[in-house]
């Protein structure tokens, strides 16, 4: 069973293409700072074009050449510190984290202590959590914390979210929050995306038919880990991840006769093909798409960097 949606959303489309355009438009060297998405094979494409890949903007000479800012968002500092050096920056932060980054300086003008529900060092947090100063905001990772977290003043709070949780586990944590601090502000229910809902929902509506999932993604993709554990909690026998069919397990799928497949936001279709193909190797395959919702979001590219028209532009 195929689920959909899955693979690439609107926010990871658009990083890409920001990269393939600067590479278009400017020639390589494009600078990236962070991996565009966490997938290997996306990194490792756009480098065999002429991306170059940084953890740092001390890792980049001197250049009039495009740097990159990744889709999981970056710390007010890293663009200040790119102005400093007259760098040409291309944000290509998903604009569903810059949503929620204008949130978190909509309550910190407030005067709002905030709470940040989200994985300790996970680059979304650290950047999220670097658009205020320190001490605006307070992480919280587990209901735990959330029943032992102290505010300062409890009628001056609101909570944001990562974008890629556990629906499931946001849900208990703001419930706590809620509960505890009624007049707390916030979205009406979490931060996380449309694309992150609906590849969780996608899995729940399969995993009671099949026997195991395969999620196509990387390992520090939190998305995807998401999806993993959301087959195991609704019952799967087992629930992987793999960055290639190569990954798969094999021995896992003993006796198995349905297995699902799902890929994360920043995991490519081609790679989901390359797991059906593996399997077809193997096994006699019978392939049924179990379509929850169609998605129809897009997001234009930055006119810095287009070489495209958008949709708009076109007609
Ligand atoms: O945030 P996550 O680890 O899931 O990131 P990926 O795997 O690169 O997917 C894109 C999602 C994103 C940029 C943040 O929402
Ligand atoms: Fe944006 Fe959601 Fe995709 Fe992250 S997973 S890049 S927030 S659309």
């Amino acid at each position: 069973m195929l689920a959909a949606p899955r693979g690439f959303c609107a926010g990871v489309d658009r990083a890409i293409q920001i990269v393939e355009q600067a590479l278009t438009k400017f020639g390589a060297p494009v600078y990236v700072r962070h991996e565009i998405v966490h997938n290997r094979y996306v990194v490792e494409s756009l480098k065999a074009k002429g991306a170059v890949f940084v953890k740092e903007l001390d890792e980049i000479p001197d250049t009039s050449q495009p740097v990159i800012f990744s889709a999981h968002g970056v710390a007010k500092t890293i663009p200040e510190a790119a102005k400093n050096r007259n760098m040409f920056v291309v944000d290509a932060t998903c604009p569903l984290v810059s949503k929620v980054h204008i949130e978190a300086a909509r309550h910190f003008e407030q005067g709002r202590e905030i709470v940040l529900v989200g994985h300790a060092g996970h680059p979304e947090v650290v950047g999220t959590l670097g658009q205020l100063p320190p001490g605006a905001i307070t992480l919280i990772e587990t209901a735990d914390d959330a029943r032992a977290f102290e505010p300062r003043d409890a009628s001056k709070l609101a909570f944001i979210t990562q974008t890629t949780l556990s629906l499931d586990d946001t849900a208990e944590i703001v419930g706590v929050l809620k509960e505890r601090f009624p007049g707390i502000g916030g979205p009406v229910k979490e931060d996380i995306c449309y694309a992150t809902t609906n590849r969780q929902n996608a899995v729940k509506a399969i995993a009671e038919k099949i026997d195991g999932l395969i999620v196509v993604g990387g390992p520090k993709s939190s998305n995807s880990l998401r999806l993993v554990e959301v087959a195991e909690r609704f019952g799967c026998r087992f629930s992987v991840l793999v960055e290639r069919a190569s990954d798969i397990p094999w021995e896992k799928l003993e006796g198995v006769t349905s297995v699902g497949i799902t890929a994360g936001a920043s995991a490519p279709e081609l790679i989901v093909e390359e797991v059906v193909e593996a399997f077809r190797a193997r096994y006699e395959v019978e392939i049924e798409v179990v379509t929850t919702l169609e998605e129809r979001v897009v997001f234009n590219i930055p006119r810095d960097v287009r070489v495209t028209r958008t949709p708009a532009e076109q007609r």
